[in-house]
C-alpha cells in the first residue's frame, strides 16, 4: 500500500531535482580530470589572495581553528546526477574572505586547485553563506578522490564549480574562464536554469 506520507516524501524529493537531473541515490560518482594527488597535511595550505587588503594563508591546523560550518543538502553534477542529503563540514568562505577583506574592485573569484584545475565564480556566489571549504563528508575525512584533504563546495551551482584539492581563492576584478569554462561549460552554471554549456 502506498501511504500519503510516502507520496509526500517522493514529491518533495522531485521538487528538489533541477530540470534534466536524476537521483543518483547512495552512489557518489567520481569525476576528475587529473590524477588524485597524494594528501600531504604537513605542507597543505589554503590561501586567499589577489584583490584583498591582506593575503592570508592557513595551514591544516590553522584552518581547523576557525569557526566551523556544515552544509546539509543536495549537490548537482552537470552530467545529470544529483545527490540528496549530503553533509559536508568545513569553514564558510565568508570566514576566509572576512580575514583577507576583498578590495572594493574585487568582483569575481578564481578557485585554484593544487593540481592546476581552476573554476571561476562571481564573488556574490561564494558569499552570504553559500560556499565552503570542506574536509569532512558524512562525519568522515573527505576521501582523496572526492577532493580530500579539502575541496571547495558551492552546492547551489553545478558541481564542477566545487574545485577538488582546493588551495587558493584569487579575487579578481574581471571574470575569466576556468578549466571547464574554457572548454565550453557555462560561465555560471545554475542547475535550476540548466546553465550547462555555453550557447
Ligand atoms: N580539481 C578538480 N576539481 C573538480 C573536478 C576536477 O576534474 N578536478 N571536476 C569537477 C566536476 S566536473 C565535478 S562533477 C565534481 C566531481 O566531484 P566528485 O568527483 O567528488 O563527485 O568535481 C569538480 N571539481
Ligand atoms: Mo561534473
Amino acid at each position: 500500500m502506498v501511504t500519503g506520507s510516502f507520496i509526500g516524501r517522493r514529491s518533495e524529493r522531485s521538487d528538489r531535482l533541477p530540470p534534466g537531473q536524476h537521483d543518483t541515490g547512495r552512489s557518489w560518482p567520481v569525476l576528475s580530470y587529473e590524477t588524485t594527488p597524494k594528501p600531504d597535511l604537513a605542507s597543505w595550505t589554503m590561501t586567499v589572495d589577489g584583490l584583498v587588503e591582506a593575503v592570508v594563508s592557513w595551514t591544516w591546523d590553522e584552518i581547523h581553528g576557525l569557526p566551523g560550518s556544515t552544509y546539509s543538502g543536495d549537490i548537482h553534477c552537470v552530467t545529470t546526477w544529483s545527490k540528496f542529503d549530503t553533509v559536508f563540514t568545513g569553514v564558510s568562505v565568508d570566514v576566509l574572505l572576512g580575514a583577507a577583506v576583498p578590495s572594493p574592485s574585487a568582483a569575481f573569484v578564481m578557485a585554484h586547485s593544487s593540481t592546476g584545475y581552476t573554476t571561476n565564480l562571481p564573488l556574490a556566489d561564494v558569499t552570504g553563506g553559500r560556499a565552503w571549504v570542506v574536509w569532512e563528508f558524512d562525519g568522515q575525512p573527505l576521501a582523496p578522490v572526492h577532493g580530500g584533504p579539502a575541496r571547495l563546495l558551492v552546492p547551489h551551482l553545478y558541481f564542477w564549480k566545487s574545485a577538488k584539492w582546493i588551495s587558493r581563492l584569487e579575487l579578481v576584478e574581471q571574470d575569466r574562464p576556468g578549466f571547464w569554462e574554457q572548454r565550453g561549460y557555462h560561465d555560471r552554471g545554475d542547475p535550476w536554469q540548466e546553465e550547462r554549456y555555453q550557447a
